[in-house]
């Protein structure tokens, strides 16, 4: 590493080219500012077991998960952090049924779509968690929530905040995918994975496979597949987990391989997928194409699919491009 890394601020000042001036000042505004509240973010739940801050407030959110103490709470700080930066005209939060419009001014403001804190059955056994985020064009509408809804390929940038050992925040605007480290003492994000590339193939498949006979036939013939001893194709892959998608997409992105979680098919009339297409799985899927992968639904690329509404559900099969065109493979046959 450099001996001085560049800092987030200053990284952000080199990516302006990939976007329109106007769009280039509000998207520095609202990243930096996410970068600031992760920082938050990272100390609320180191102290969190200490200030009672664990367990549930009881209750569901807008799509029916039991929400916990910490969830409320990153929604809140969010919200009063990206209203400050005056950039913001709305966010789409996991947390709130409806959009939470800001009425920031102005044709280039931002609609953000965040889910504040993903992964949060890992909080109570201490284990990681992340922030994930993704910027759309409010296009000047008032409200400014529906400007949310569209493809994936409408997002302007998108990343993930991951509270583990140290935190990571990752990044793209559209011109590659970097990675960030908080140095704690100072509270900056630094510059530690520049130009993130996902190598083409991987060794490792993430996936809950608790699940597996509710899964669509060709998602478990894949399945199979990667468990399937071969020396020439370097299987059998080795299956990890956390639970928490941030930090399985980041062990993805890094040592390659795969990231699924595909729709419950009990049901073929009406297959059911877990994951928020809006704050969780088209944001990935920037970032994972931004890195040189791949990111599909079994059937299309994620970022083809449109959202007509806030809290839209989507299957996922993202990482190493050569394993997701193997999986869609699977899902044709
Ligand atoms: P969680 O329910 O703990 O918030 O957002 C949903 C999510 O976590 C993802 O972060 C994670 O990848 C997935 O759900 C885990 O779901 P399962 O427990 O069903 O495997």
């Amino acid at each position: 590493m450099a001996d001085s890394p560049m800092t987030l601020s200053e990284h952000l000042s080199t990516q302006q080219a990939a976007l329109s001036t106007e769009h280039a000042r509000n998207v520095a505004a609202v990243l930096g500012r996410i970068g600031r509240v992760a920082a938050v973010i990272a100390q609320e739940l180191a102290h969190a077991a200490l200030r009672d801050q664990l367990g549930y407030v009881g209750g569901a959110n807008a799509t029916g998960d039991q929400v916990k103490k910490l969830d409320v709470w990153g929604h809140e700080t969010m919200v009063s952090a990206l209203r400050e930066t005056g950039a913001c005209a709305a966010l789409v939060s996991e947390e709130a049924a409806d959009p939470v419009e800001m009425h920031a001014g102005g044709t280039h403001a931002l609609v953000v779509c965040a889910d504040p804190v993903d992964g949060s059955s890992n909080l109570d056994v201490n284990g990681s968690v992340g922030t994930i985020f993704s910027l759309r064009p409010s296009r000047g509408k008032s409200p400014a929530g529906p400007a949310a809804l569209g493809a994936g390929t409408d997002q302007i940038a998108a990343g993930y905040v991951m509270y583990g050992p140290a935190t990571t925040l990752v990044y793209t605007v559209g011109r590659g995918t970097h990675g960030f480290t908080l140095a704690p003492e100072t509270g900056e994000f630094l510059l530690t994975h520049p130009d993130i590339h996902i190598p083409k193939r991987g060794k490792i498949y993430g996936i809950n496979e608790g699940n597996v006979n509710t899964w669509h036939p060709g998602q478990r013939a894949f399945v199979e597949y990667l468990k399937t001893k071969d020396k020439a194709s370097g299987r059998p892959y080795s299956l990890r987990y956390s639970g928490a998608m941030v930090a399985d997409v980041h062990r993805t992105l890094l040592d390659g391989g795969l990231f699924m979680y595909p729709a419950d098919w009990s049901d073929p009339a009406k297959p059911k997928p877990k994951l928020r297409l809006l704050y969780e799985v088209a944001p990935m899927g920037l970032l994972v194409e931004q890195a040189g992968g791949r990111a599909s639904t079994g059937f299309e690329r994620v970022l083809d699919v449109v959202a007509t509404e806030y809290h839209q559900r989507a299957a996922v099969i993202l990482g190493s491009p050569e394993d997701v065109a193997m999986a869609d493979e699977f899902y044709r046959r």
